[in-house]
């Protein structure tokens, strides 16, 4: 355990290091030596980390350190000699973090700041939103090392970039720059590789200064909604929106409306 620069108590991790300021904490995955490669000792960080998040925590965003890579995919020299059993435990150990991460009650920015290739786009795509820097490049490069990808890729990039350009980029395993990423709605935003970490702070802020529990709340719906039909997505939806008002946050937002002034949430 270690204290962070907001006495938050933390986990002591090899691969991970965790800074958290405002509210906001930002997780960098951190092998240089591979590019930070995900090898299982870090998914199983990654897991422990968002199973012991501090409540206080309102955003989180991951990055991956180093100047050229976000995250360069699973590692490759873990997988090398797995068997049919070996590799479906590992798939499924990087697929249930990610969904741990996809399901968190906060929202997750990636800074892709340099590759995000195989397991590396995957992880971005379980994230939130993703924002990058002009560097960067995405990819599933897997078909072309024999696998597919299977840390989710196959169905998550699919949906954020419809079936017909998702089918192109694993079947071909090409990587895409920045500006296409951008194009195909990959990514939010790009940015100068400098300014990457300030616009994931400065988008960071903005949701912080919302009422925590109707972002959670908005975060539910869009996830859960996507994968219901009409007529339940609008039930789900309906309820949450219902229980925005059993909130004190809520009584705060209006009120602060309705006397012009500052809303003061509480997560409440
Ligand atoms: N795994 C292990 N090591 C890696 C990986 C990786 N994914 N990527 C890079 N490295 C290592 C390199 O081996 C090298 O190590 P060393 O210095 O010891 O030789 C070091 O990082 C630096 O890499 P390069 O010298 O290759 O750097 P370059 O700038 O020349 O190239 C690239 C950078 C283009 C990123 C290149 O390293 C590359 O192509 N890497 C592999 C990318 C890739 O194929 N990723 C997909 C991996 S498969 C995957 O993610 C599957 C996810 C689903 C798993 C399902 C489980 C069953």
């Amino acid at each position: 355990m270690q204290i962070d620069n907001s006495n938050c108590i933390v986990m002591d991790y090899n691969f991970l290091k965790i800074n958290t300021e405002g509210g906001i904490c930002t997780l960098t995955i951190s092998a240089p030596k591979s590019l930070n490669a995900l090898n299982s000792a870090i998914l199983k960080e990654l897991g422990d980390f968002v199973d012991h998040i501090n409540k206080d925590i309102r955003v989180l965003i991951i990055t991956g350190d180093g100047e050229k890579s976000f995250v360069a995919g699973a590692d490759i020299s873990e997988m090398a000699n797995l068997n049919a059993a070996e590799g479906e435990t590992f798939g499924r150990l990087g697929a249930q973090v990610f969904r741990k991460i996809e399901t968190l009650d906060i929202p997750v920015i990636a800074a892709v700041n340099g590759f995000a290739l195989g397991g590396g786009c995957e992880l971005a795509m379980a994230c939130d939103i993703r924002i990058c820097s002009d560097n960067a490049k995405f990819g599933q490069p897997e078909v072309g090392l024999g696998i597919i990808p299977g840390f989710s890729g196959t169905y998550r990039l699919a949906k954020l970039v419809g079936m017909g350009y998702a089918k192109e980029m694993i079947y071909t395993g090409k990587a895409i720059r920045a500006d296409e990423a951008l194009r195909i709605g990959l990514v939010n935003a790009v940015y100068p590789k400098e300014e990457l970490m300030t616009a994931a702070m400065t988008m960071a802020q903005k949701m912080c200064a919302m009422a925590p529990i109707a972002v959670k709340y908005a975060k539910q719906c869009i996830n859960a909604e996507y994968d219901l039909d009409a007529d339940a997505a609008i039930a789900f939806e309906n309820k949450m929106f219902g229980q925005c008002f059993a909130t004190k946050d809520q009584k705060e937002g209006m009120n602060a409306f309705l006397n012009k002034r500052q809303a003061e949430f509480r997560n409440e």
